[in-house]
């Protein structure tokens, strides 16, 4: 493992914001991102560490009642790894699950400087301004070792982390995409418990994190600039085919000529590898985060795709699918811990492992052999 804090614990108490988020922006208190709910001008360590464990009540009461403080630290709840909290934040789940599930989930995708920080500050503004309360999350497995890209999302939602209608979180550490997966999707459903009814999830490009957020939102735009020669260089072409819509950024000053062409040419990709089989014609727009112009635009396709799809039955069914597939991802994931977690397999694996690396095992047989082990 290159891990460089292999024994850094992935929750801490809620305002300790070195181990637990990424980074928290100094001036951005107010527990607008839920990190520091204390009182004001306290100093990030101590204002929680002896406060008083909420009851179930208390948090479900609280999130309902939409107040930001008892959101933030349901979040917090949910986002621990440490098993005395699981059970209460599975139960205040539960609780919550049926008052979620009525906003529009919108995955951004795209390489870093793409603008999709600077994208959604334009675009949550924009849907504020229609009467939505905005909730920002992230997936960026990345952030716990690079830092720097959170806190520069935080610095590009300057405004929108100002408004009240507006509820920021920076992608909780967890190491594993799986955990960041799995905090930020039960996240997701407290925000919309909340009254939260536009949730944007940000990734970085990396590949496997689109195929997450992909799994968790309704919709998910790739966004990405003109650049030059080919045009479908530098992404990967299965991020293409996840894609409900592309929004070619940067369409402003010198850029709007080439991001016209960029434009036509996505366009024509798109039309061979997302043909449109479930009713739905992705398609490439031009906009520029800076200007504003083509943000709106961008929010009327996503009304237009979840209102096509309510109609057709695609949208509940998709939802439908994320469920079970969560569902079933969750179940590998826990066996595959619980079977690593036995003392029969832990003390025959080394051996067995080596055994197949020297070619004296078949896989296949050693496999069998380690599960021949469990009770
Ligand atoms: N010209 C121009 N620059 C932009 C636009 N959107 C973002 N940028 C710039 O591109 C850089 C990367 O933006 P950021 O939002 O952090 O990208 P992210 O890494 O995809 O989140 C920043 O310097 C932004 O100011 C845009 O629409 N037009
Ligand atoms: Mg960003």
């Amino acid at each position: 493992m290159t891990d460089p804090q292999p024994r850094k614990p992935e929750w801490a108490p809620e305002d300790s914001d070195e181990a637990f988020a990424s980074r928290v922006m100094p001036g951005v208190g107010g527990g607008h991102d839920g990190l520091s709910t204390g009182r004001a001008g306290g100093s990030a360590s101590g204002t929680t560490s002896n406060r008083r464990a909420l009851t179930d009540d208390e948090y479900v009461d609280g999130v309902l009642a939409g107040d930001r403080a008892m959101l933030a630290r349901a979040i917090t709840l949910v986002e621990s790894n440490a098993p005395a909290h699981f059970e209460q934040s599975q139960e205040v789940l539960r609780r919550l699950l049926p008052h979620s599930g009525e906003a529009i989930r919108v995955g951004i995708t795209g390489v870093p400087g793409a603008g999709k920080s600077t994208l959604i500050e334009a675009l949550g503004m924009a849907l504020i301004g229609r009467g939505h309360k905005v909730a920002v999350l992230a997936v960026d497995p990345t952030s716990s070792l690079t830092r720097g890209s959170i806190l520069g999302d935080k610095t590009r939602m300057e405004q929108l982390s100002r408004e009240p209608d507006a509820f920021i979180r920076p992608s909780p550490a967890g190491g594993m995409l799986g955990g960041v997966a799995r905090k930020t999707r039960e996240t997701m459903l407290v925000c919309e418990a909340a009254g939260f009814d536009a949730i944007l999830v940000e990734t970085v490009g990396t590949g496997q994190s689109e195929i997450t957020v992909r799994s968790m939102v309704d919709f998910f735009l790739l966004v990405l600039i003109p650049g030059a020669g080919d045009e479908l260089q530098g992404i990967k072409k299965g991020i293409v085919e996840m894609a409900d819509a592309i929004a070619i950024n940067k369409a402003d000053g010198d850029n709007k000529v080439r991001a016209e062409a960029a434009r036509a040419e996505y366009n024509r990709a798109l039309h061979y590898l997302r043909p449109g089989g479930d009713g739905w014609q992705a398609r490439a727009y031009t906009c520029s985060a800076y200007t504003g112009e083509g943000i709106e635009n961008l929010w009327n396709v996503v009304e237009r795709f979840r209102a096509r799809g309510i109609e057709s039955g695609t949208w509940a069914a998709r939802r439908r699918e994320q469920s079970r597939e969560w569902l079933n991802a969750l179940i590998d994931e826990q066996i595959r811990a619980w079977f690593h977690d036995r003392p029969a397999v832990r003390e025959a694996l080394a051996g067995i492992e080596a055994d197949v690396m020297d070619g004296k095992l078949p896989a296949t047989a050693a496999a069998r052999a380690l599960l021949a082990l469990l009770p």
